[in-house]
């Protein structure tokens, strides 16, 4: 298949959305039976909601832990994760809290939105990180505190050292792959323009137009897991 492939680069960075986990059953949060469709942010998923009723936020993440557990990394993860055992360099910027890069393997990570799986106390700031499990104990064993899903929410500020590592990433790549997401959530979304300035090769994987689009040299409208197989075209190594 004419077109770029994986193998010809050096330092890639795959940038991904919740369409990245969507054929692995996690739903996405704005296209058809998005997580946002149902449910409000403003009442399960913001700081405010958390001060007003953290029980209620709580029961909402359990909820989504539940979801998450039944489901594994499907093969385009596994694709991504085995780019980064080859000579080049990965880097995974991703939004998704969901967990499934590392559960694949995939070693160089930046968590942009938080994960799931991890807990901070909203008093001490102590971070632990959970199993997949549903989280009962709701109070920080330290300070008495309560312990608040690792998450940024709407509003929240994205930790500062994880921004700064993926931007550097995307500054120092050569291709620069976007696969499942809307585009339009900031700071995340002003990323893609790091690698238009870099001159990197930028692909996107989505069956849909985005609001980013016109900042891609190349459109892949399908699913992630058929479009990856496509950037590994003949890599034995790499479809295994
Ligand atoms: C902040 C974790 C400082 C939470 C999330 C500048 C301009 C305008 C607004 C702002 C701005 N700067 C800040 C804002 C405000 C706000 C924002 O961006 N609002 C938007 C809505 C306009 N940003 C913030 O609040 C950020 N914080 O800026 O702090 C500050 C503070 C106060 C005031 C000002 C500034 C924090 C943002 C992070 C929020 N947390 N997630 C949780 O999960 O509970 S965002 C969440 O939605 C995701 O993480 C992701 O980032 C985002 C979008 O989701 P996507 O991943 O793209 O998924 P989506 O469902 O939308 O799309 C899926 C796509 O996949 C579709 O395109 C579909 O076609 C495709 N697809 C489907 N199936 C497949 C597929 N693709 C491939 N294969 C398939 N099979
Ligand atoms: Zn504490």
């Amino acid at each position: 298949m004419s077109g770029p492939h994986l193998r010809d680069f050096k330092r890639i960075v795959f940038f991904t959305g919740a369409g990245m986990s969507a054929e692995s059953g996690v739903p996405t949060y704005r296209g058809a039976g998005g997580i946002w469709k149902e449910y409000d942010y403003r009442r399960y998923a913001c700081q405010e909601a958390f001060v007003r009723d953290p029980a209620a936020v709580w029961e909402f993440h359990n909820y989504r832990r539940g979801l998450v557990a039944a489901c594994s990394p499907n093969r385009g993860y596994h694709i991504v994760a085995r780019a980064g055992e080859r000579s080049a360099r990965v880097t995974v910027v991703t939004q998704n809290i969901d967990g499934l890069h590392a559960q694949a393997g995939s070693r160089e990570i930046c968590e942009l939105h938080g994960n799931l799986w991890r807990v901070r106390c909203d008093r001490c700031h102590v971070k632990q990180q959970d199993g997949h499990v549903v989280r009962e104990e709701l109070r920080c064993d330290g300070c008495g505190g309560w312990w608040r899903p690792d998450i940024v929410w709407f509003g929240d500020h994205l930790h500062a050292p994880i921004l700064d590592a993926a931007q550097a990433a995307i500054e120092g790549c050569d291709l620069f792959v976007s696969i499942g997401t809307s585009a339009v959530v900031y700071p995340a979304a002003y990323l893609p323009e790091y690698a238009r300035k870099a001159g990197a090769v930028r692909v996107e994987i989505n069956p849909d137009e985005t609001p980013a689009s016109h900042l891609y040299d190349v459109h892949l409208r399908g699913p992630a897991t058929e479009m990856l197989a496509r950037l590994a075209d003949g890599d034995a190594e790499l479809l295994a």
